[in-house]
């Protein structure tokens, strides 16, 4: 009677322990996995740059270097919901802001941002953009928030933050499938 009752706790023990292990060891591979590349297309169908994303515990963290656009401007850089790059239509496949939530556009809006909003960059004097930037409001997961498979995309003019629906920030001059 005693020894059944040591194995049959014995044997619950190591069950709630090989629980833990099997749903903590794919949750940290999935962690080092995530991370995508995305490489920009300019309007003349050449690519220009490209993007490495890396997802933290809080967002992904975007490094970008993109050549050929106008120096000592700001523009805007957003991700666009569609992952299609057409040049030959000034990208405007990549359709409107990611946006998974509907809010605003703006991160000054009453109702902003969209989680595809990101802070205005400066293009060098050289034409060329090198940026890092962090957006708290997405992953690279499979989940609602997810940008694999949607656009990253740099503008000709600088987003207001505020006006709808995209900010005025003029031409699509880059756009960038996240792969
Ligand atoms: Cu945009
Ligand atoms: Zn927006």
């Amino acid at each position: 009677m005693t020894s059944a009752l040591i194995t049959f706790a014995a044997a619950t023990l190591s069950a709630t322990l090989a629980a833990t292990v099997v749903a903590a060891v794919p949750a940290a591979a999935q962690m080092q996995s995530q991370t995508a590349t995305a490489s920009f297309v300019g309007k003349d169908d050449k690519e220009t740059g490209r993007a490495l994303l890396t997802a933290g515990k809080n967002g992904v963290l975007m490094e970008v270097e993109v050549t050929g656009l106008p120096a000592g401007t700001w523009v805007a850089f957003h991700v666009h919901e569609t992952g299609k790059c057409d040049p030959a239509h000034a990208h405007q496949s990549a359709g409107g802001h990611f946006n998974p939530d509907k809010t605003e556009h703006g991160f000054l809006a009453a109702n902003g941002p969209h989680a595809g909003d990101m802070p205005n960059q400066y293009v060098g004097s050289d034409g060329t953009l090198r940026a890092q930037v962090f957006n708290s409001m997405v992953t690279l997961d499979d989940k609602a928030n997810g940008i694999r498979g949607r656009a990253l995309m740099i503008h000709a003019k600088a987003d207001d933050n505020r006006s709808q629906p995209s900010g005025d920030a003029g031409d699509r001059l880059a756009c960038a499938v996240i792969k």
